[in-house]
């Protein structure tokens, strides 16, 4: 039976061997529930890059929308910051164009997890489309969250649980501490979600900067059931 284990911050990428497994990349608060929001919102495809530099070359090179995000703010020069509901703006279609972006976890975490042998992008807004993915794929799966600054993040954990939830029946979700307190979290948060986030350091930090109705979107289970980011030669 495959394995599903939890990389709790990046920083921990090289305890891991990524080869022959998939890798879930989630940062739930924000990069990969944006990411999700903008294929289901009908980007065509997504560049994720670590740096600015990367992202204001890509923009250029592709003639595509640009999003970057720093300490939880826009970064100035780009077309939008990191926030889904860039990406549901009636005013600024989006469908039919392709996107860069850069954020301060999520894409760097992303492109330090090449080496595995699949890479997705996993949130709760997907979490269907991640666990049907993972049950094809029958190979070990490795969830890495992104976190903040190479620390823990609990919104990434407990989506972790989520996931290994989802998979008990066809996954070993028992053998690693790491899933196993995943699974706790996750059992203690789920009744109601936001009013469980809502201690998380992340979750105070995007209400200081009045991104809290991201907060509530980001945690809507399965509303892009359907939406898999999955990473291609350079691009989801
Ligand atoms: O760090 C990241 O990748 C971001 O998702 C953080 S923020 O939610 O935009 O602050």
């Amino acid at each position: 039976m495959p394995k599903l284990d939890i990389c709790f911050s990046p920083e921990l990428l090289p305890l891991y061997d990524l080869r022959g497994q998939v890798a879930v990349i989630v940062d739930i608060l924000r990069a990969s529930s944006t990411i999700v929001t903008a294929l289901g919102e009908g980007v065509t495809h997504v560049f994720p890059v670590a740096s600015l530099e990367e992202c204001t070359a890509y923009g250029q090179q592709h003639g595509c929308l640009t999003a970057a995000e720093r300490d939880g703010l826009p970064a100035p020069g780009f077309d939008l910051g990191n926030s889904p509901f860039g990406f549901l703006d009636a005013m600024r279609p989006v469908r039919g164009r392709a996107l860069t972006i850069s954020t301060t976890n999520g894409t760097a975490a992303l492109r330090r997890s090449l080496a595995a042998a699949e890479v997705v992008v996993g949130s709760f807004l997907n979490l269907a489309a991640v666990a049907n993915f993972a049950r094809e794929q029958q190979r070990d799966v490795l969830v890495v969250c992104a976190g903040w600054k190479g620390r823990f993040c609990l919104e990434d954990t407990v989506f972790g649980g989520a996931l290994a939830e989802r998979l008990s029946a066809d996954f070993d979700v028992r053998s690693s501490d790491a899933t196993l307190a995943a699974l706790h979290l996750w059992e203690q948060g789920k009744a109601d979600l936001p009013a469980y986030l809502l201690q998380s350091a992340h979750v105070r930090r995007l209400n200081s900067l009045e991104a809290s109705k991201d907060f509530e979107f980001c945690l809507r289970v399965d509303s892009y059931a359907n939406v898999l980011p999955v990473w291609r030669e350079d691009r989801l």
